[in-house]
């Protein structure tokens, strides 16, 4: 197989997801590092528009979002698993809840005043405002729930997943972390990271060494590349199959109709091409680009439309 390459840069919370996950699966992977704000020409040399972090390469297939991403590293290496029986259903549900619900929570917490000056006290004004002015337009005027909200949901939620620790067991299903303990993970990473604010976790003492357990998970063994090299690995490698592969129509498309897909919440960016994979939770599309030649650009349909052009 070739290698598995993660598109990403350091205090990405979601990048975070996906590292624990190749930690837990003590996968070896090829880190390279992306721009924190748009422009990102190489990253969007290989997904055709897609811009949100990570995103996982492997040789000309390219990977959005961290649910496809955790699902394909399940399928490269199934144990342990992140979707262990009999908690799959619960897992993914609770997963999905914490990667949009939990997370925005904590974003808007984290970006309080106090937190801003922690996590950017590196930055220059200039970048600062870069910085806003890139995530205002991505959100493209989507409601920001404001600090006061942020404060009492994000306590109410750390107390009910206290709770879910209250019987002693170490990961919040069981005795092993599921899909779910990597969703819950990355938000309260990112809040307890912004140490200004990051007080609201010890009202959870459970919580917090559960924090430190997933921590401990680490990200396994890496090394660097850099954007031309994964720029060329695509180059040199055509799309896996996509024969075997179940056709589910749910669009009254065709296997081969040119569609666009981008996601339904923010970061509206469409990727155009040629529809080759529709599964039951699934998208790939075909598409050439002059610079990382012919690519398989695959999504997951939760959180994802499909339009036919
Ligand atoms: N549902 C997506 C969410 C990804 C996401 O929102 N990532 C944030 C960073 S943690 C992002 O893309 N921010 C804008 C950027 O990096 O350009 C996933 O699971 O991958």
């Amino acid at each position: 197989m070739s290698d598995i390459i993660l598109h990403h840069y350091p205090t990405s919370p979601f990048a975070e997801k996906v590292r624990a996950i190749l930690g837990f699966k003590k996968l070896a992977w090829k880190s390279v590092m992306i721009p924190v704000i748009m422009p990102k020409p190489d990253m969007i040399a290989l997904t055709g528009g897609y811009r949100r972090t990570p995103v996982m390469q492997i040789g000309a297939d390219i990977y959005c979002d961290t649910a496809l991403i955790a699902d394909v590293l399940e399928r490269i290496a199934p144990a342990p698993s992140l979707y262990p029986a009999p908690f799959a259903g619960m897992a993914g549900t609770l997963s999905q809840w914490a990667d949009t619900t939990l997370f925005w929570t904590a974003i808007a917490y984290a970006f309080q005043p106090a937190g801003i000056q922690d996590m950017f006290a590196h930055l220059t004004p200039e970048q600062i405002k870069a910085f806003g002015a890139d995530r205002a337009a991505m959100r493209a005027g989507a409601p920001r729930m404001a600090v006061a909200e942020a404060t009492g949901n994000l306590a109410e939620y750390l107390r009910r997943l206290e709770d879910m620790l209250a019987d002693g067991k170490p990961f919040l299903l069981g005795r092993q972390p599921t899909i779910a303990d990597f969703s819950v993970y990355h938000p309260l990473w990112y809040v307890h990271n912004a140490k200004a604010v990051a007080g609201i976790l010890d009202a959870a003492p459970k919580l917090s060494a559960w924090l430190g357990r997933m921590e401990a998970i680490g990200h396994h063994q890496f090394d660097k590349m850099s954007a031309e090299q994964a720029l060329a690995v695509a180059n040199d490698s055509t799309p896996a199959t996509t024969d075997g592969f179940p056709f589910i129509d749910t669009h009254g498309v065709a296997l081969g109709d040119r569609v666009a897909i981008m996601p339904t919440d923010y970061a509206l960016d469409p990727v155009e091409g040629e529809l080759t994979l529709a599964t039951q939770n699934e998208f790939a599309i075909r598409r050439s680009d002059e610079r990382a030649g012919t690519v398989a650009v695959h999504f997951p349909r939760l959180g994802f439309q499909l339009k036919k052009i």
